[in-house]
């Protein structure tokens, strides 16, 4: 049985269906980057709003990149099945609240049309950190990317989230239309800033005008999200698609914990997300940091790690006595220098999150979080050694992740036709593979500037303590991959 409205009523009892009548929700919100991520979280606490009697913040969703996600989800008018998965337990509902589903670039005149229509008052984006286009050290906007650069050639027909952004708030500047707020909910430090970053260097490229028009009228708050969620696998859909009777082309598995912390800026109004559980804070900056590095610093750490002793998910890497030790050791570096959230106990938190990482009933792999290293590390890691720098404070359990980032970099450098999935591949690739010295292979992995930074690419302190900790995990058995 196909997932569709048609169907719902259908449904197994083992299945909780959306308990509110989706023709009568209006669409208040365009999303851009329709993963699992945002369908796990945003569009979740979205359905449990409807549910609560919402009507009008229903989601018109679009696939950024590609038009999988379209062929996918339209004939399934929107609706998913949530697998939520916890030790030995598992709740499944299907979610209604995106209202309509539109595709990649041959989509991209009906989506401009729903940015600039009056009833959207909220743009949000999940397009991972390589979809701002912004230099991790600098946070300049990459004008020479091809996809920014095609996009500026041709602003009316753009296909990047910065350039349907400005070409929607450019068509309702012209129109005396109000600009929706823009939320970004990817995964970044301080995101609506990057937001912002991003689309006014896009538009001030276009038009001076309408940046300084956008940076006066448009908010863009900050936002903290979270919950794991993998990758959707062929075997997930068999196993649901057995379990359900119920037939979806892109279901998907999170874990039972989430969390959303937003920013209360909104210009045009704002779905009561509140109700649903999400948490609205003026401590935003240090909910995101104490994310971003405990969580999504440990998650690094363990995907290189674990990708460099042959582990292939995250709970695996979770029983290796080697990589727990340096994990403990991590924490205890992060939080030292950490300014945790009003009432927040950092120690309990960590212990939380040892629980999520080692949930057996998720299938995390290394390789999807080793992916994008030179997008995610600044903020994850780099961050709080900066702090520790600022201290005098050695790191050795920071040094030991980033050089087990360069283990792994190294490793895909020396096999053949071996593919780094990041933006900056190339560059890391000649870097990692320039010379056979582990001393200079550091030296060149840190002299990334756009990574690493000026001031950690020259510091020799900083060097010798990678250097040692190469070694270090070079000589540990485990370590099959070191050259
Ligand atoms: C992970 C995140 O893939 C990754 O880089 O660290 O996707 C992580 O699972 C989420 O941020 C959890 O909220």
């Amino acid at each position: 049985m196909q997932l569709s409205n048609a169907t719902l009523a259908q449904l197994p009892a083992s299945v909780e269906a959306p308990g509110y009548p989706r023709a009568q929700v209006e669409a208040g919100i365009v999303h851009l980057g329709l993963g699992a991520f945002h369908r796990a979280h945003q569009a979740m606490y979205t359905d449990r709003l409807l549910a609560t009697g919402e009507r009008n913040w229903g989601i018109v969703g679009a696939g950024v990149v590609s038009a999988d996600i379209k062929a996918a989800l339209a004939p399934q008018d929107g609706l998913y099945v949530l697998a939520e998965r916890g030790a030995g337990r598992e709740k499944l509902r299907v979610i209604g609240s995106i209202v309509e589903v539109l595709g990649g670039p041959e989509d991209a005149e009906t989506l401009l049309a729903r940015m600039s229509a009056t009833s959207t008052r909220i743009v949000s984006l999940t397009v991972t950190e390589k979809g701002y286009f912004l230099d991790p050290g600098s946070d300049r906007l990459r004008i020479e990317d091809a996809a920014i650069a095609a996009d500026l050639a041709h602003p009316e027909a753009p296909k990047t989230a910065p350039g349907l952004i400005v070409e929607a708030l450019k068509r309702r500047r012209a129109a005396a239309i109000p600009p929706f707020t823009v939320l970004s909910c990817d995964n970044l430090p301080h995101n609506g800033r990057l937001a912002k970053a991003a689309v006014l260097s896009f538009a001030a490229e276009l038009d001076s005008g309408l940046a300084a028009w956008i940076e006066a009228n448009v908010s863009f708050p900050c936002t903290m999200v979270d919950r794991i969620t993998p990758a959707t696998t062929d075997a997930d859909r068999a196993r649901l698609l057995d379990a359900t009777g119920v037939d979806d082309a892109w279901p998907v598995l999170t874990e039972e914990f989430c969390q959303w912390v937003i920013e209360d800026r909104f210009t045009l109004g704002r779905p009561d997300w509140d109700k649903a559980g999400a948490i609205f804070s003026d401590e935003i900056e240090a909910w995101e940091n104490m994310k971003l590095q405990c969580l999504n610093g440990a998650h690094s750490c363990l995907a290189y790690l674990g990708q460099i002793t042959g582990r292939a998910t995250v709970a695996e890497a979770m029983t290796v006595p080697l990589i727990t030790s340096i994990l403990d050791q991590l924490w205890q570096e992060i939080r030292e220098v950490l300014k945790a959230p009003q009432g927040v106990d950092t120690a309990a938190y960590v212990e939380s999150l040892k629980q999520r990482f080692a949930n057996p009933s998720l299938a995390h792999r290394t390789a999807q979080i080793a992916s994008d290293g030179s997008q995610k590390l600044p903020q994850r890691l780099l961050a709080p050694l900066r702090e520790r720098i600022k201290k005098g404070l050695d790191s050795p359990a920071i040094a030991t992740a980033l050089a087990a980032w360069m283990h792994y970099v190294v490793k895909i450098a020396h096999t053949p036709d071996g593919a780094l999935v990041d933006p900056l591949a190339a560059t890391i690739l000649a870097q990692a593979g320039r010379s056979p010295v582990v001393e200079e292979t550091v030296e060149n992995l840190l002299a990334i500037e756009s990574l690493f930074g000026a001031d950690l690419a020259s510091s020799l302190e900083f060097r010798f303590a990678v250097i040692a900790k190469y070694r270090q995990l070079a000589m540990n058995p485990d370590v099959s991959t070191a050259v």
